[in-house]
């Protein structure tokens, strides 16, 4: 149906291991208290969070009470609508990158193997898809075999890569590829970072310097910071985010290896701890394998096909 894309056909196949828990206690049974008690505990196994988990019971309580729901798959559809809700009051929520008065800069950060230079390529293939071009910043000088890994990607995109040598300031080459991007017209610069922890201080001045530098070469400009976060870590993510907003504002985030967890609950948690929007999400290792997020897949998803046709 029209209302559910890309990211819901892709979700169907991953979603039995995390959603059917949660979908099957909205049968045909009687309202009572095991069945919140129930569903609190899949809310908190599929990774939902303390707060949202007694926050979501206690409105679906209220509803059930004003409107007299006396079964639980009456509540189905209004479960949806909360969980929906709750997704969408965040700005920009499943939005792309804005790529209407290039050169777009679109920074990467994150953790260690969080799949930031997978999503670079993902982006950069996608871009290029839609007509756009793109520059692929090797800012991860850290590593030897980061600079080959994204330009494999830039190979399989066709995207330019900017790279120095291994070792040298990461900063440079993002004013190098801005500058790049600007002589030959070029719509979007992906940087790509070095995995770093969030208690590495010098790891984190040294983003701090790409996001100065990348504000300095664009000023008016539109750049975006997106946190990538690894739906596998679950809760833990939250606190790396807190510090990275620190040393570069975060503009979104990109939840990658979701076809990989069977907590998608994570979703919920990031809405409400982070207050940033998701952005994309990771589905796959593939170039194909990014979508871009949307909130009414993801909840069809989690909540069951039958809803959607229903709806
Ligand atoms: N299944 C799955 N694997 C993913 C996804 N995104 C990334 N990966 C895999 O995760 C691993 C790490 O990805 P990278 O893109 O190298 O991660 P990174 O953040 O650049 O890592 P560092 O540069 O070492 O910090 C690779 O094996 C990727 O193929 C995803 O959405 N789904
Ligand atoms: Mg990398």
């Amino acid at each position: 149906m029209a209302l559910l894309g890309n990211m819901f056909s892709k979700l169907k196949g991953v979603a039995n291991k995390w959603s059917q828990g949660v979908s099957n206690l909205f049968s045909d049974s009687p309202l009572t208290d095991d069945f919140w008690e129930k569903l609190e505990e899949r809310l908190l196994l599929g990774d939902v969070g303390v707060e949202t988990a007694e926050e979501l019971i206690a409105e679906l309580r209220q509803i059930a009470v004003d409107r007299r729901i006396a079964h639980t798959d009456e509540l189905r559809g209004v479960f949806a609508e909360a969980l929906v809700e709750r997704l969408e009051e965040i700005p920009g929520t499943g939005r792309p990158i804005d790529v209407s008065e290039g050169p777009s800069v679109v920074i990467l950060v994150g953790v260690n193997g969080s799949g930031k230079t997978t999503t670079a390529g993902k982006l950069a293939s996608q871009l290029a898809r839609d007509g756009k071009s793109v520059i692929l910043a090797a800012a991860d000088t850290y590593r030897a075999a980061a600079i080959e890994q994204l330009k494999a990607w830039g190979e399989r995109t066709s995207a330019r890569v900017i790279a120095h040598a291994h070792g040298s300031d990461a900063a440079a080459v993002v004013f190098d590829a801005i500058t790049a991007a600007k002589a030959s017209g070029t719509d979007v610069v992906i940087v790509d970072t070095a995995g770093r922890l969030h208690t590495k201080s010098n790891l984190m001045d040294e983003l701090a310097k790409v996001g100065r530098v990348a504000a300095r070469e664009t000023p008016g400009g539109i750049r975006e910071t997106l946190l990538v976060l690894d739906s596998v870590t679950g809760q833990n993510g939250f606190m790396q985010a807190d510090i990275f907003n620190k040393s570069i504002p975060l503009s979104g985030v990109v939840l990658t290896k979701f076809d990989n967890t069977a907590k998608g609950g994570i979703v919920l948690s990031i809405s409400r701890r982070l207050r940033l929007p998701i952005r994309y999400i990771g589905l796959g290792e593939g170039t194909a394998d990014l979508e871009l997020f949307s909130c009414r897949d993801f909840v069809y998803a989690l909540l069951g096909k039958e809803h959607a046709n229903d709806d």
